[in-house]
């Protein structure tokens, strides 16, 4: 994919449905019981991975353009699947489906593509393993694919090492089926859409700071859902619209939860000009309509509690900082390095191609931004977050720019490119 120079980006636009909401929103809607209805559910290669393991595991659902219609059986209604299940490229597939499939009562064997069977699943063994799960890395290696016998659980308390949603969710789904109540405390509080799905679905949930509890055994019935746009696919047109000069892009229906928006917070603080507009809850999440105008911006430091609100939208600010006067340093996120690339290293080698003074650290990575960047040829290494964040840096970059691998975007926006054309003037 070659992208150019882009003069001004000017338009409205609607980001697909967000990523980590449509995923919970299949797992829950196939526990419950009776029919989930999801509009403006993401259509990405990931979200429909989730889809067909319940599928296999005997759960109907209607995938039409305009909704997706979940017939669930209820917290027992699972079958045992004919083949191996494959979560695709998700890591939120193959971490919260394991908390599920650690309970039934049958065995399954879950495995991804190349990237997944490197990931760490570690981090759900242990703490699942706690409540009485079997579960076996058939490599020895700690990744899938993983052998998952399922059987009776215990709730425990877990305090996780690491700020993880998909950990957190993995051990909550988990203490639905087990005896006694199960809490994880968290380092920093990840992201909370389980526990507020979990609850409209009908499941006792409490949280108090970074510790989530919940109840087992509940009764899950269907909902109505109606999918918040992706903040972390916003996130490419919020970068865009600053940096571009003489640009003005209208981003509607935008989940801002507070779990998920530091990326607004991080780019007001670079001196962005952002009105969030028209705040309002829609189906249980916070969502706004962001207005976004060129601005000038300055580096700064973004570390501690604040990266689990913005970890997944680090490679396309890393790329404002690159084009933002002064140094921009990150720290605290280390988890970087086992995303769907090591993204602490492939940021910092696209960028520096570009002409970038980047310096990569264990955890993070510091920027001395302001020097112009030219285009060059970049491996997005089939990270779709990769593909995008140098999608934004080429509009801006002295030349063309090539993207290899470039339609990985399917994985969480399969009309990126599209979308993006359709605002530059
Ligand atoms: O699902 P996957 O592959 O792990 O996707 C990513 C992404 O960039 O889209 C991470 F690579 O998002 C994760 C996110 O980083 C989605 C997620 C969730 O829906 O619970 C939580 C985050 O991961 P984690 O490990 O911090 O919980």
């Amino acid at each position: 994919m070659i992208l150019q120079r882009a003069n001004k980006l000017q338009g409205e636009i609607t980001v697909p449905g967000d990523k980590s909401i449509s995923h919970r929103a299949v797992m829950f809607g196939s526990l419950a019981k009776g029919t989930t209805r999801v509009t403006h559910f993401l259509q990405g290669a990931d979200c429909l991975s989730t889809i067909s393991c319940f599928q296999k595991m005997g759960i109907e659902i209607e995938n039409t353009p305009e909704e997706i219609l979940i017939h669930g059986k209820g917290l027992y209604g699972l079958s045992a699947p004919a083949q191996v299940l494959d979560a695709g490229n998700s890591g939120t597939t193959t971490r919260l489906i394991s908390g599920i499939l650690a309970a039934q009562n049958f065995n399954v064997t879950l495995t991804g593509d190349a990237s997944i069977c490197k990931r760490p699943m570690k981090r759900i063994i242990t703490p699942l393993s706690m409540m009485g799960a079997k579960i076996t890395s058939k490599n020895g290696n700690d990744c899938a694919p993983l052998l998952i016998e399922g059987t009776a659980l215990n709730g425990i308390h877990y305090d996780s090492p690491v700020a993880s949603a998909q950990v957190k969710s993995s051990v909550l789904l988990a203490g639905l089926y087990a005896e006694g109540a199960t809490s994880v405390t968290e380092p920093f509080l990840s992201r909370n859409h389980t526990e507020l799905m979990l609850s409209a679905f009908g499941a006792t949930v409490t949280s108090e700071d970074t510790t989530a509890t919940i109840l087992p055994h509940p009764d899950l019935h269907g909902l109505e859902i109606n999918v918040p746009g992706d903040i972390s696919s916003a996130a490419y047109f919020i970068a865009a619209g600053l940096i571009v000069p003489n640009s003005e892009i209208l981003i509607k229906n935008v989940g801002i939860n507070p779990t998920r928006d530091g990326i607004l917070k991080v780019a007001l603080e670079m001196g962005g000009n952002i009105e969030i507009l028209n705040k309002r809850i829609d189906g249980g999440e916070l969502t706004a309509d962001l207005l976004i105008k060129s601005s000038s911006l300055h580096g700064t430091t973004i570390e501690g509690e604040i990266i689990p609100t913005l970890i997944d939208e680090i490679p396309v600010i890393a790329v404002m900082a690159a084009y933002a006067d002064g140094t921009t340093t990150i720290k605290d996120a280390a988890e970087l390095k086992v995303k769907e690339s090591d993204r602490i290293a492939i940021v910092s080698e696209n960028l520096a191609k570009m002409g970038c003074d980047i310096t990569p650290t264990d955890d993070g990575m510091i920027i001395k931004g302001g020097k112009p960047l030219r285009g060059a040829a970049l491996d997005s290494y089939l990270d779709h977050r990769i593909a995008m964040s140098f999608a934004v840096a080429a509009l801006l970059a002295d030349g063309e720019t090539d993207i290899k691998d470039a339609e990985c975007v399917n994985i969480s926006y399969p009309t990126f490119y599209r979308d993006l054309e359709s605002l530059i003037s």
